[in-house]
């Protein structure tokens, strides 16, 4: 395998560049896979998570429900030249029956897209690498196919049959050249548990992960930790898919990485990945998402900067001032603030208050600034408008000016307190900014 290059796309994603050479390896395992119906809990990715166990009472085979023209597939998460397929089959015996047999009018088929885009899905025929009518036997077979076939999905799929589809791994063997676009997510001050397959030390980060990638197709490996104070490098062979949200603990210094398909491990991630099979997981795969997301974040981060005046970082985040008028709506200025993240600032405590007061006193040209609270359920009664809570009285200044005026405006001549104003209008004797309150994003980019 050849690196062709390696660079961190930003902060937290560093992706590398693979041309694979030599030999026949498996490009199936730890990908996502997916399958027509789930016998829970005998998820799809079970046929790809390198446990060969051929008895499904020991959880390494999937399994779908009994079913007219059951199907499962994986995606490889790339197009590769695949040669051949290892299948092994169940080997346990269910009412004095091998299970085995009930694999049969079936087909492996490739595609280079996702055939389940197309309209009479399962009812299209990929490339066939290869097809058999009778019943497979209890064992692990080698089918190559009539030519390399070029592609990414691969399905094993029962065609006239209703029955159940179960197989305990599958391998994709693919040759060299087969071209890839790796990511892997990076987790700072984090540490995997647990028993690395080798440690190597190593210069820096990025030739750990280039050393990880090299052992990808000998030794499945998909994580490392980075650990800073001693160049050491830890080597795991995990799937990315399962949450290991419990296996990871803090340690400063020490960089987790985990060649990635999706960002984080969000609560509920391996619910999504393993409990549904047919949701479009493998859509994680497309790693030049990753690209177009990172191209919308500078956008979004270039478009704040020319409407906004920018605060230093106040307790993970910073004010944006507007360098115009609200429109007349106090909606729309809201609505600005939640597209970059945040919401019209809301001052909690005087600490808050005295920052922001600095902040603004940096700038001149107007005379009230919209902040986020209104009274419109009680009034003079005035609360947050994201969640309701009271704002503390020292900030409000009563005006009375009634139902009109629903809207909270920091005024310059009373020391930047806040007054009540009206949510629709702004008056030419009183220039108007609002002024947004955005977390700063987590990314670390060291
Ligand atoms: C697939 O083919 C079967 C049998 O020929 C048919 O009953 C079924 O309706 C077809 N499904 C779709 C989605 O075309
Ligand atoms: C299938 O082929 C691969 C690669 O050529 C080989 O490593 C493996 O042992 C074969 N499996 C079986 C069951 O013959
Ligand atoms: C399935 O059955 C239909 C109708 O009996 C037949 O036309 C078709 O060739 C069969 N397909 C396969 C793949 O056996
Ligand atoms: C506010 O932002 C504008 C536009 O980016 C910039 O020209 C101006 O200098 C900024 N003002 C201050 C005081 O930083
Ligand atoms: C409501 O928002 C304020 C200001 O953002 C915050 O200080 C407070 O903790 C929040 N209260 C609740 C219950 O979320
Ligand atoms: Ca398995």
């Amino acid at each position: 395998m050849v690196i062709l290059s390696t660079y961190i796309v930003c902060c937290s994603l560093v992706m590398v560049k693979v041309l694979a050479t030599g030999g026949l390896y498996n490009a199936a395992r730890f990908k996502p896979a997916t399958q027509s119906s789930d016998y829970d809990p005998f998820y799809a990715y079970l046929g790809v998570d390198g446990n060969y166990d051929p008895n499904a009472m020991n959880g390494h085979c999937q399994q779908t429900k009994e079913e007219p023209n059951p199907w499962w597939m994986v995606d490889l998460c790339g197009q590769f030249v695949i040669e051949k397929i290892q299948l092994t089959n169940r080997q346990d015996v269910y009412a004095g029956q091998q299970t085995a047999y009930r694999l049969r009018n079936f087909y492996i088929e490739i595609f280079k897209t996702d055939p389940r885009h197309v309209a009479n899905f399962p009812n299209v025929t990929g490339q066939v690498c290869y097809q058999q009518s009778d019943p497979l036997g209890p064992d692990t077979f080698n089918f190559t196919c009539p030519v390399p076939i070029v592609g990414r999905y691969v399905g094993i799929i029962m065609r006239n049959v209703t029955e159940i589809l179960h197989i305990c791994e599958l391998e994709v063997l693919v040759r060299s050249f087969s071209a890839e676009e790796l990511y892997f997510n990076k987790v700072v001050d984090t540490k995997l548990t647990g028993t690395p397959f080798d440690t190597v030390n190593v210069d820096d980060q990025m030739v750990c992960a280039q050393t990880c990638l090299l052992r990808r197709s000998t030794d499945f490996c998909t994580a490392f930790n980075w650990v800073t104070s001693t160049n050491s490098c830890q080597l795991f062979s995990v799937n990315p898919f399962l949450d290991l949200s419990a296996n990871l603990i803090s340690v400063p210094g020490t960089y987790f990485n985990i060649q990635n398909l999706f960002i984080g491990f969000e609560p509920g991630m391996k619910e999504i990945l393993l409990g549904e099979s047919t949701t479009n997981v493998q859509e994680l795969c497309d790693a030049p998402k990753y690209r177009r997301l990172e191209i919308l974040k500078s956008r979004l981060d270039s478009s704040k900067l020319w409407l906004f005046n920018r605060s230093d970082v106040y307790k993970e985040r910073r004010y944006y001032l507007s360098q115009q008028e609200p429109t007349c709506r106090s909606e729309e200025a809201m609505a600005t603030c939640v597209l970059y993240g945040g919401y019209l600032a809301e001052i909690e405590d005087l600490d808050e208050f005295n920052f922001i007061k600095i902040f603004v006193q940096k700038f001149s040209g107007f005379r009230l600034i919209l902040i986020g609270a209104t009274d419109n359920a009680e009034e003079e009664v005035w609360r947050y408008r994201t969640n309701n809570t009271l704002v503390p009285s020292f900030l409000v200044e009563s005006r009375k000016w009634g139902t009109l005026a629903n809207c909270l405006y920091l005024l310059d001549h009373i020391g930047w307190l806040a007054v009540d104003d009206s949510c629709y209008y702004t008056y030419p004797l009183f220039p108007t900014r609002y002024l947004c309150e955005i977390p700063e994003d987590d990314a670390d980019c060291n």
